[in-house]
């Protein structure tokens, strides 16, 4: 229908051309410009269908009518300002409007507009209404672009001013306040709904000064249900329950069924929690090495499919718990960190996690030592190994001990690396080896914990 209209418009327009085309021109032509008409009807649309239909009732007994309380202006190609009051039959009239492009005002009852105008021009359906924008001329007035032409224009234009709430509650009854995304829905737009501060849960959208006043049609909500939540239930109605259906995530009524068009219909959206099928899963993130450590760093992350609990990590000694550490966590994935200082030994961590209703991860089990005792080190005895005494050496040796193992010495900054061993020892030090110099130096034992001794010695 609209297609074959279209087609209608271009071909008139073609024949226009055709015909204006070999007429002679002459000076008396060329300066009595073209003109057209433009007809506006304004209706309120009392039937919210977005039609001006005057055989259907809405729920509160009223219907369609001719709004003919506000004057109309045109501003033609020209910049000039044609200002209409409607005429007995409630009809706009503009004629002799220059052709060209012109823009239509109407006004809204108030200020600031408690309405919407929409273009219902050739619609069938509220779909393929469109709303007007809003611009101050004389007051904030609804605006349309449209072009005029010597065929005549014709314009419908409807007003409504729905206004539309969601309600969200949990299966308990209690509102869902401080939802991060509630969104209404109408034409082909989403608006942002923000929270009542005096209301919890319910939520409207609004515009500067004033409430978001909707197009008829669908009216729709979306709402994004908080973590182990989902949506059990989507109602809406005023006095009146309304039929709601589902498209694309989102939830839907007609405006028709709305009791008046300037009526505030809500939706109450329900939530319930997910219902828990799966244990949570856990992960060892720190240690990944047996170490030995000089303190036990733990990190162990969490996941669940509706909401974690705690997440724990338990420290044994020969099969005796010596340690507990948890985090109390929410949502559905969590990470417990805790750092651990211990006497010197071997142990396990085990590890799980609980979710909100009761269900426990599997326990996993990680096997590490720790060390937190400086290395020994001492002057190897024996002409061979060491001259000197007291500190003051020509050369000398050490012998180097450490239960958690040696990892390296560095002499006055110059590492030497030593295979990690329980002992180990570093031999025939004296100036222009391993760093050394004569006179001060000073010698740093590092075991694989990272445990150090630091030892001074003068050489000759
Ligand atoms: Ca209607
Ligand atoms: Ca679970
Ligand atoms: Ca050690
Ligand atoms: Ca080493």
């Amino acid at each position: 229908m609209k297609i074959s209209k279209t087609t209608g418009w271009a071909a008139a327009g073609l024949a226009a051309a055709l015909i204006a085309a070999p007429l002679p021109a002459s000076a008396e032509e060329t300066t009595d410009a073209a003109t057209g008409t433009l007809e506006v009807t304004r209706f309120d649309d009392r039937y919210a269908d977005g039609l001006f239909d005057t055989t259907k009732t809405a729920p509160s007994g009223d219907v369609d009518r001719l709004n003919t309380s506000h004057a109309a202006q045109l501003i033609d190609v020209n910049g000039t300002r044609h200002y209409k009051s409607a005429d007995e039959d409630g009809i706009y009239r503009f004629t002799d409007v220059p052709v060209g492009p012109a823009r239509l005002h109407l006004g809204y009852p108030n200020n600031p507009p408690g309405e919407v105008l929409f273009d219902a021009t050739g619609a069938t359906s509220a779909a393929d209404i469109t709303r007007l924008a809003t611009a101050e001329y004389f007051g904030p007035q609804g605006v349309l672009d449209i072009v005029i032409d010597e065929d005549g224009e014709q314009r419908l234009i409807g007003m409504s001013a729905l206004r539309l709430v969601a309600n969200v509650i949990f299966s308990d009854g209690t509102p869902a306040a401080g939802l991060a995304t509630v969104e209404l829905g109408s034409g082909d737009d989403w608006y942002p709904a923000t929270e009542y501060d005096f209301r919890p849960g319910t939520y409207e959208a609004f515009q500067p000064s004033s409430y978001v006043r909707h197009l008829p049609g669908d009216l729709g909500v979306r709402v994004a249900a908080p973590a182990g939540y989902r949506i059990a239930d989507v109602t809406a109605g005023d006095v009146n329950p309304f039929t709601v259906t589902e498209r694309d995530g989102a939830y839907w009524f007609s405006s028709s069924e709305v009791l008046n068009y300037f009526w505030n219909p809500a939706f109450t959206v329900t939530l319930e929690p997910i219902p828990d099928t799966q244990k949570p899963q856990v992960t060892l993130v720190s240690p990944t090495a047996a170490g030995p450590f000089q303190a036990l760093s733990v990190q162990v992350d969490a996941t669940d499919d509706t909401g974690l609990k705690r997440i724990v990590a338990n420290i044994y000694r020969n099969g005796k718990l010596v340690k507990s550490t948890q985090t109390a966590v929410t949502g559905t994935s969590g990470s417990h960190t805790a750092t651990v200082t211990l006497p010197d030994g071997d142990y396990t961590v085990k590890y799980n996690a609980e979710d909100v209703t009761g269900k426990i991860s599997e326990t996993r089990t990680f096997a590490f030592s720790l060390d937190a005792t400086a290395p020994k080190a001492t002057v190897k005895n024996g002409k061979h190994f060491t001259v000197g005494e007291e500190g003051t050496y020509d050369l000398v040796s050490f012998k180097l001990s450490d239960a958690g193992k040696i990892d390296k010495v560095s002499i006055n900054g110059t590492v030497k690396d030593l295979s990690n061993n329980a002992w180990s020892d570093v031999n025939f030090i004296k100036p222009g080896t391993f760093g050394a110099v004569a006179g001060e130096n000073t010698m740093v034992v590092h075991d694989v914990a990272g445990n150090t001794q630091t030892v001074t010695f003068t050489l000759n």
